[in-house]
């Protein structure tokens, strides 16, 4: 198609393509703890296409792997250069576990960029470890003895399964935006946070409550007991510090 030709050509110029950055906040210290790399296309005639558009489109005509190589590279780069020492997470789509490439990729992510690998965050969601389940907790369980901190993204949502809490013992635990989003007009979105957050709390996983847009929500998850936040409340996504002027002559 269309869009597949763009993003190939996209991916081999890198001209289109940047990284952006948001906050994670540790809600114990209040500091920003990590940054959460998001990719962003600027696409010449149609303007900034968002992953959820494009992410599904490199999945299905196997670019993923270029493009989750790409902000791996770039946010282990830009994270090797941010003077607070904050961990940088990247999102590695689930098609990508158990295949061969993906340890070799981040271990050059890191040999290249000279970021200490107790400061990469990899967020796979529970997509990851369906199919060929093995496979996947292999290539996680050598990230971990990489040094990699390892985090189940948009939990609570799609193929929610315990049993993935079972199989790989997680570091964090993000919870998905939708529930904090709902959480302060919808009880059961309210019940779901804290059953997640105290389910972290048994089993010693730090949570994270992501979408919090307002200082009700915040108030909410840290009554909770959610160990670190995200959302627009602290910080939108923004280009890494090299694409800031890049990035304002598109806008
Ligand atoms: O930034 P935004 O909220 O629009 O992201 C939408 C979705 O795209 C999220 O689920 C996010 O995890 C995913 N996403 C963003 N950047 C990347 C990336 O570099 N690789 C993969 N695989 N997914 C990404
Ligand atoms: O699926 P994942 O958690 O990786 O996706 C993160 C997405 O959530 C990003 O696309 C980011 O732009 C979006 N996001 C981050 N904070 C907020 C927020 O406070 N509100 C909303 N609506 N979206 C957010
Ligand atoms: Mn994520
Ligand atoms: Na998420």
């Amino acid at each position: 198609t269309h869009m597949e030709n763009s993003l190939q050509a996209a991916l081999r110029s890198r001209r289109e393509l940047f990284v952006f950055y948001q906050p994670i906040i540790d809600l114990y210290s209040g500091r920003v703890t990590a940054r959460e790399a998001l990719a962003r296309w600027h696409h010449p005639q149609r303007g900034w296409i968002s992953p959820g558009e494009f992410v599904p489109v490199a999945e299905q005509c196997g670019l993923i792997d270029q493009l989750d190589e790409f902000v791996l590279h770039q946010a282990c780069r830009s994270a090797a250069q941010w003077k607070d020492g904050a961990h940088v997470a990247v999102n590695i789509s689930a098609i990508q576990l158990g295949r061969e490439t993906l340890v070799p990729a981040v271990a050059a992510a890191l040999a290249c960029s000279g970021l200490s690998a107790d400061r990469l965050e990899i967020e796979v969601t529970e997509t990851a470890l369906l199919g060929d389940e093995q496979g996947g907790i292999q290539d996680l369980l050598t990230l971990r003895q990489m040094g990699v901190c390892i985090s189940l993204d948009d939990f609570g949502t799609g193929y929610s399964s315990l049993a993935h809490l079972r199989a790989f013992p997680f570091d964090k635990i993000k919870i998905d935006g939708s529930f904090v989003r709902d959480a302060l007009v919808r009880p059961e979105c309210a019940a779901v946070v804290r059953a997640i957050a105290d389910l972290g709390k048994r089993l010693g996983v730090r949570t994270v409550a992501e979408g919090v847009e307002t200082e009700e929500q915040l108030a909410l998850v840290r009554k909770e007991g959610c160990a670190e936040v995200q959302g627009y409340l602290y910080g939108r996504p923004v280009p890494g510090a090299d694409d800031v002027e890049r990035v304002s002559r598109l806008d």
